[in-house]
């Protein structure tokens, strides 16, 4: 490719210092404003790209991938989930794929916590006090919570994020339980106290707080589902700030609605912007609207990543941040 400058596109607006140093180093087309693209404009964008840079809201299937032409080379996803793209094909097509993992680790993993605490401790409810101007004054029985210190909490999935979530919940005091495809050695990163279970459906009937921290695969869909939801506890809550589809949301939302399951901290849904209406009306959940990675410095450091990755492949290289099939 000497010589001549990659064109990347990318489909959604980036922090301006990472889409100003993409343009010092290729032909970079930008979108105007910040909305996704169509699935027609997709199509047009893979055709006219060596490098697209998708985010979540871009859902590049098989189908998609098809009408691809012969010129999209890459395809650098700004976002460390790749459930938005077919790996696979894009692999049988000769289309490598890049993700963005390590760099939003750490924002993840507080945003579980602060959900967890908001939903135990009932932040929004005591918000919505002071907003309403509704405060008689303090009283010894006004909006009790749940205390975490002593609380068990099962991680389901300890990967890079699991395991962030593992390090504060032990700060607060809480168990740490897991489950996991496979059984981590006394930690990956740092020695890490946490009990292994091989059976999710015993470790779910077990925990105070379950925490979803896996990738939305095949296998992980609707691993959470009206069964599973069902061994919980009544008065546990479960959190989830990984992918929605890994819960069968209308089952969660019945629970939650009959007081089977007592709390729910939810960043992420199972069809997207799509968010089932009743959860909505509940006071023992907490909504957000897939904020968990997001934080000025953790974006900033995801475009960072997908430069990298786009340089190296630039450069003859395998991107340090490939994505295979067999990962998944
Ligand atoms: C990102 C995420 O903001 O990276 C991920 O997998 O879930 C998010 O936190 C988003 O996916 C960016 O594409």
């Amino acid at each position: 490719m000497a010589g001549k400058k990659l064109t990347v596109v990318v489909t959604r607006r980036l922090p301006e210092a990472v889409e100003t140093r993409m343009m010092e180093l290729f032909d970079v087309e930008l979108r105007e404003d910040d909305t996704p693209m169509s699935r027609a404009e997709l199509v047009a964008a893979m055709g006219r790209a060596d490098v697209l840079v998708p985010t979540i809201t871009d859902t590049i299937d098989a189908g998609l991938l098809g009408q691809a032409g012969d010129r999209l080379k890459l395809i650098a996803n700004y976002g460390a989930g790749v459930d938005n793209i077919d790996v696979s094909t894009a692999r049988q097509r000769g289309i490598l794929v890049s993700n963005t993992p390590g760099v939003l680790t750490e924002d993840t993993a507080d945003m579980t916590m602060a959900l967890m605490l908001s939903v135990t401790r009932r932040i929004p409810e005591g918000m919505a006090v002071m907003q309403k101007d509704n405060w008689d004054g303090w009283s010894p029985t006004a909006l009790l919570g749940g205390r975490l210190a002593g609380r068990r909490l099962g991680i389901l999935g300890m990967g890079r994020i699991g395991q962030a979530v593992a390090r504060r919940a032990a700060a607060f005091g809480m168990q740490v339980h897991y489950h996991n495809r496979r059984r981590l050695h006394a930690g990956l990163e740092e020695p890490l106290e946490a009990t292994y279970w091989e059976s999710l459906d015993q470790m779910i009937a077990r925990m105070d707080v379950l925490s979803i921290n896996c990738p939305h695969t095949p296998s992980t869909f609707h691993l959470m589902n009206a069964r599973r939801l069902k061994l919980m506890k009544p008065t546990a809550v479960i959190v989830n700030t990984s992918r929605g589809e890994v819960v069968d949301e209308n089952a969660l939302t019945r629970m939650l609605r009959a007081n089977e399951i007592a709390g729910a901290g939810l960043d992420v849904y199972e069809h997207g912007r799509t968010v089932n209406p009743r959860l909505r009306e509940l006071n023992n959940v907490v909504l957000l609207p897939h904020m968990g990675s997001a934080t000025h410095e953790g974006r900033v450091e995801m475009g960072e990543k997908v430069l990298i990755n786009i340089k190296t492949f630039d450069d003859g290289h395998r991107p340090p941040d490939l994505v295979v099939p067999s990962m998944l």
